[in-house]
């Protein structure tokens, strides 16, 4: 049987720390170790993108400051270096990751190509960009329009479907195809982590996120706060962004000798591995990769049911899902992982195992490539005008 060839596969996300960013970053990895090349289009190397790996390639988007505009412009110039890149390296597909503007830059990029030249586009949908920009009505309708004139659209979750369905209307097939995790080997053991964190006894609970607000910080500081017996345990939170705006609600609860803080830690695998509990208090979720990186190690999280963790967390087995806005409900899930260690290790063992069957890279990203070969074997245009 004849083997199909590699393909050569664009992708645009934000190259910041953001779990649509450290997905897409990872996806591209993955791609390239199974011989397709992936190029990134972005104003800045994605942080968690190997260098010098093969078949792994960035091409910066270069915004020039002209004082004539007040609000700088990425759309126009993300959308020539999609043409170029396309055009340069004879792209299959431009995969972008958060609807705005990337999927209108990749619609616009098709659009100046010659028809030869032109990619098949493939926009996956990470959550804000359908929860909250999506009801905007100054996005609204760009976002759609880019959804119906891509030839794929995939979201996170089944939950992130339904809600692009109903609030962007949007009448076309989408697929879920969830996030994946593939972990790196740490570099420390876990007690010379826990030992640089001050961390003994105590459980060690982990929180890691960017602190937007739909994260709800303030809900996770004030169920901390309520931990019973408060010595039982420490919060370590690895914040993607200054932490300091919540410094002093920290002091405010008393939790001054219970909260440690890393910012933009990039060696995430040595936290994760030294964590016995995850904790998220978020309101709204399209999946939280955080909880999956948790789950890799076998650390069971205490979560809010709500968007898309019911779909990475089954209550009760691979972990424990509470209300949102209950600091009560948490602390009192937290104290039955601390006070059950039996419990918390076959909770950990079976997110571990969920994790890999569900969510691991070779599920996954064997997911994408169908989906890529199935859209370049399309007729161009199928799915909505070119
Ligand atoms: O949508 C966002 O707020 C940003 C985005 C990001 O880049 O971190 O987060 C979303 O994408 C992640 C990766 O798919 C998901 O794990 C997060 O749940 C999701 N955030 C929200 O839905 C709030």
């Amino acid at each position: 049987m004849q083997s199909e060839r590699p393909l050569k596969i664009g992708i645009t996300c934000y190259p910041s720390v953001g779990g649509s960013g450290i997905l897409a970053s990872a996806l591209g990895e993955e791609l390239a170790r199974r011989g397709h090349e992936a190029h990134f289009i972005s104003y800045e190397r994605p942080f968690r993108l190997p260098a010098n790996a093969p078949r792994l390639f960035y091409h910066p988007v270069v915004i020039n400051d002209y004082g004539l505009f007040k609000y700088p412009d990425y759309t126009l110039p993300l959308s020539v270096k999609m043409a170029e890149v396309s055009r340069d390296h004879g792209l299959d597909v431009l995969h972008v990751h958060y609807a705005v503007p990337h999927a209108t830059a990749a619609i616009l990029a098709r659009s100046m190509l010659a028809p030869g030249d032109r990619p098949r586009v493939v926009t996956t949908l990470h959550g804000t960009d359908t929860t909250l920009l999506g009801r905007d009505v100054g996005y609204g309708p760009a976002i759609r329009h880019a959804l119906e004139c891509s030839d794929a659209v995939t979201t996170v979750s089944e939950y992130l479907r339904r809600e692009t369905q109903d609030l962007l209307s949007v009448n076309r097939p989408i697929e879920v195809i969830h996030n994946f995790f593939e972990p790196r080997p740490a570099t420390r053991t876990r007690e010379e982590v826990r030992r640089e964190l001050g961390i003994g006894k105590e459980a060690m609970v982990l929180h890691a996120s960017n602190l937007r607000p739909p994260k709800r910080i303030d809900v996770l500081l004030e169920s901390a706060a309520r931990i019973r017996p408060r010595d039982a345990f420490k919060l370590v939170v690895l914040a993607g962004a200054d932490f300091s705006p919540f410094a002093g609600e920290v002091r405010r609860l008393g939790l001054s000798d219970r909260v440690i803080v890393r910012e933009n830690i990039s060696e995430i695998e040595d936290y994760l591995q030294a964590a016995d509990i995850g904790l998220f208090t978020s309101e709204n979720e399209s999946f939280c990769l955080s909880i999956l990186e948790a789950m890799c190690f076998s650390c069971p999280s205490v979560a809010t049911a709500v968007g898309g963790i019911p779909e990475v967390v089954e209550s009760g087995r691979s972990g424990l899902l509470v209300p949102p806005l209950d600091p009560d409900a948490v602390a009192r899930g937290v104290e039955s992982l601390i006070g059950d260690p039996a419990l918390r290790a076959a909770m950990g063992d079976a997110a571990r195992r969920r994790a890999r069957e569900l969510f691991s890279a070779d599920v996954i990203v064997s997911r994408y490539e169908r989906l890529y070969r199935r859209v370049c074997a399309a007729p161009p245009g199928s799915a909505g005008p070119h």
